[in-house]
């Protein structure tokens, strides 16, 4: 058997050299530091049962990976009912077959043994089982009467990116446009609000100007603020490969910690947490000095150029050395490889957004891309990698508390106008005001100003900030629905009602990845009995609620198409994208706007953007400090992030030996240093303490951290095993602008446990 390394150090497994069960033995005994490439020919993977017993799929259904905002096609192999088998699809442009181990084991999701299949309801403080019909009673009555009694925003909804477009556009228009109340937000604003605020402030509209057929174009790759070798790695692997293909590319890597993906990076700008606009500010800076700007050209697509030059003036390499802790020579490296750069992609994750500043920090980002014209042209452009995998169209179909469908807004009188339109209610339905961000939501609710609240596919009790809090939070509400496909969760075990969804294969609708490609999921096998889908849940609701003449839909396609009728004309037009265009065709980006058109890779082509005078805004960007930064008493600074095999709260990837057993218990990485003042060893135990909670945590000593910050995963809750959740330490403090948390940076101590 015969490894090829990269020269990044991970593994590519020669898959068509190897057997099947060669392959499945192996994945049990590969670290979370692993990626992997299965070349070409056997990207087949199956349930243990179906490998056991030899079982071959009767049909295979193209669908999507429901992880991250890659978006992997796929196929789903099914037999007798059950699914038993995926394999990565070759045609689809983001994957070109490849899937990652989490997309691999899917299967292994639909069967465990904690599978929801009927409704709880809690009675004398146990939950019992209870028919559909006492389920959709009990929160019709409930939220009904909390109405009644309290006003339409004493009910509330929790959603999530991870639901079909199709389920975001019913719920919201239930919410907003039925019973009145804007107070419906999403997990998507524990992730993506930041760079939306970003993308919205400079170029005019949400969505990235790239697509992943750039990655192929590009001569230089910045790639700041995301780990993604660990978090999005089928698109780490299409760089990888490239870069190890075509010498001259490079790669520049902006993240506080070394990482899986720092290992193939030309140049890591180590940079302390929080000080990125410090840096681009410099980049910047070196760019105008170094002559690299085309002025009168860079002038003519953009507002600010003056203002922003003035303003970078203080910006120099020392002044930004001395915040970062970068040196001022790899500042001017930096520069100097992207100002001569043919075309340059900037991905951007969480590290840019999870920040009091995130959206200042994507302005920054997009600041570069405008001074050194890499957008609007093959292999260039600012590139916000999305997280979940339907973030995009959570946020197409009006899924945040400001939104409505086709990236409009609430407070738009013209806006809430056309919507109202095309859903057949009373304008003054819609509120002007948009409704509450899930912290403030979670305020209300300690407050006792919110007594309903529906949370639908997000587990809150680990992912939200100060979970402590939050808990506290969850046992106080008046009435708690969860809705989720596996119980209990750590947030389900506080619900009053528990409503059982069918997840990923088991319904049909659409995603929207990264890069703007619309893809349609397919149901290949039913729910087990018991379950029904999130849209079927919601358009039960809505009937029972009274309002069912706007909810006549006979299935997916039918909500589909309404929406596609609010897309019509918007800069996310999706009129032209069908279920039967996407039958045939993996997947299509955004705009289409007619059935003839095939779709638009790249925008911003003739530098025109979507602001009142068509110019891109320069916007200037002062670096400021965490809401919460090391002191005395809370000498270090804690960062927070993912892990390969992981995928968020554990729910699924958790269950999955292959995958859990890579990293079974959280830990925490602590730099040399620290740890030798601390008198700290690998693998002793420590007690982690912020202002809000403390965490017992496995330390690993290392240099991947720079000394003075820490690092801790943030995937595990309290099913696991008490004190481990990263979110017992974190700040539920946020950026003013987006709403979203400061999840990668607040402060702590460390002592012997
Ligand atoms: N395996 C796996 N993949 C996932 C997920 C998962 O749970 N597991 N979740 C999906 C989701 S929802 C998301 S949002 C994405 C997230 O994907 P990423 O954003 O890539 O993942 P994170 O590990 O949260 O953060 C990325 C990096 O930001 C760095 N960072 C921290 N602070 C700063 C800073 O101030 N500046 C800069 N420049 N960098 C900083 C961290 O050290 C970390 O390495 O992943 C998606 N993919
Ligand atoms: N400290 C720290 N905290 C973080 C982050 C960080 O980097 N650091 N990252 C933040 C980010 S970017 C994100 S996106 C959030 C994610 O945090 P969560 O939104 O809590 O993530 P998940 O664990 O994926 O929650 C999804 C839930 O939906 C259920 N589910 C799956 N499929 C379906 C379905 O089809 N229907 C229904 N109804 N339920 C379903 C799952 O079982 C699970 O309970 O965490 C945030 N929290
Ligand atoms: S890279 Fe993301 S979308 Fe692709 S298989 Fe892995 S988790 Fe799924
Ligand atoms: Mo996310």
């Amino acid at each position: 058997m015969k490894y090829e390394s990269t020269n990044n150090g991970s593994l590519l497994f020669p898959l068509d050299s190897i057997s099947r069960r060669d392959f499945m033995k192996r994945v049990a005994f590969v670290g979370a530091a692993a990626t992997f490439t299965l070349s070409t020919g056997l990207k087949v993977f199956e349930t243990a049962e179906a490998a056991e017993k030899n079982i071959q799929p009767d049909s295979w259904h193209l669908s999507l990976c429901p992880y991250c905002g890659a978006g992997c096609g796929l196929y789903i192999g099914e037999k007798a009912g059950k699914v038993v088998a995926v394999k990565g699809a070759d045609e689809h442009p983001a994957n070109k077959g490849y899937l990652c181990m989490k997309g691999l084991l899917l299967p292994q999701i639909l069967y465990f043994k904690d599978r929801l299949t009927t409704p709880l309801i809690k009675k004398d403080g146990k939950m019992k089982e209870a028919s559909w019909d006492e389920a959709i009673d009990l929160l019709v009555s409930k939220f009904k009467k909390i109405i009644q009694d309290n006003g339409k925003d004493a009910v509330a909804f929790y959603e999530s990116a991870q639901l079909l477009t199709e389920e975001h556009y019913v719920l919201n228009k239930l919410a907003k446009g039925c019973i009145g109340t804007n107070n419906v937000d999403a997990n998507a604003r524990l992730c993506m609000a930041s760079a939306v605020g970003g993308m919205i402030t400079s170029l005019g509209k949400d969505g990235p100007p790239a697509n992943y057929s750039d990655i192929e174009l590009a001569d230089c790759f910045f790639i700041t603020g995301a780990n993604m070798a660990e978090a999005h790695p089928v698109l780490y692997q299409r760089i990888a490969d490239y870069k190890s293909r075509k010498k001259s590319v490079i790669v520049i890597v902006v993240d506080p910690r070394k990482t899986i993906t720092t290992d193939i990076a030309d140049v890591h700008l180590k940079l302390h947490c929080g000080t990125d606009i410090a840096l681009y500010n410099a980049i910047a800076h070196v760019l105008f000095k170094e002559k690299f700007v085309d002025e009168a050209k860079v002038a003519s697509y953009t507002n600010g150029l003056e203002e922003l030059k003035l303003h970078i003036e203080k910006y120099t390499p020392e002044y930004a050395a001395n915040i970062t802790g970068v040196k001022k020579e790899d500042i001017i490296k930096t520069a100097m490889m992207l100002g001569s750069a043919r075309a340059a992609l900037y991905f951007c994750c969480m590290g840019l957004n999870h920040s009091s500043v995130g959206v200042w920090k994507n302005n920054a980002i997009i600041n570069l891309c405008l001074l050194t014209g890499h957008i609007g042209k093959p292999g260039a452009g600012y590139f916000s990698l999305t997280g979940q995998p339907n973030a995009m169209g959570l946020r197409e179909a009006g899924g945040l508390s400001h939104l409505l469908p086709g990236h409009r807004l609430v407070e738009n009188e013209v806006h809430r106008n056309e919507i109202a339109a095309i859903w057949g209610v009373d304008p003054k339905i819609i509120a002007p005001k948009p409704g509450k961000n899930v912290l403030d939501l979670f305020r209300a609710a300690d407050k006792g100003d919110i007594k309903g609240l529906w949370i639908i596919g997000t587990n809150p009790a680990v992912s939200l900030t100060d979970v402590n809090w939050v808990i506290k939070v969850l046992q106080k509400i008046e009435f708690l629905v969860v809705q989720d496909i596996y119980y209990p969760t750590e947030t389900s075990k506080f619900a009053h009602l528990v409503l059982p969804a069918a997840q990923w294969a088991e319904k049909l609708g659409t995603f929207t990845n990264s890069d703007r490609t619309v893809n349609l999921l397919k149901a290949a096998v039913k729910p087990p009995a018991g379950a029904k889908s999130d849209l079927d849940i919601f358009i039960e609701v809505a009937h029972k609620m009274g309002y069912g003449n706007y909810f006549q839909f006979k299935g997916p396609e039918d909500v589909y198409n309404e929406w596609k009728r609010c897309s019509k004309g918007t800069d996310v037009d999706v009129s032209g994208i069908t279920y039967a265009r996407l039958e045939k065709q993996v997947g299509i980006p955004w705009p289409c706007p007619s059935e003839d058109h095939q779709g638009t890779l790249r925008r911003y082509t003739h530098f025109k953007f979507y602001t009142p005078n068509g110019k891109a805004n320069l916007l200037a960007r002062d670096h400021k400090e965490p809401l919460e930064v090391p002191d005395s008493e809370y000498p270090l600074c804690l960062n927070t992030g993912r892990l390969f095999d992981h995928w968020m709260t554990l729910t699924r990837t958790g269950k999955i030996p292959q995958l859990i057993n890579s990293s079974p218990e959280s830990y925490v990485e602590i730099h040399p240093d620290d740890a030798q003042r601390l008198a700290i060893k690998s693998g002793v135990h420590v007690n982690v303490i912020s202002r809000r909670g403390d965490v017992i945590l496995k330390a690993k000593v290392t240099d991947t951290v720079t000394k003075g910050e820490i690092f801790i995963p943030f995937h595990y809750g309290y099913l696991y095993k008490e004190k481990q959740a990263a979110n017992l330490l974190t700040n539920p403090a946020y950026d003013p602008g987006s709403k979203e948390p400061e999840y990668k940076a607040c402060a702590v101590k460390i002592e012997k446990a």
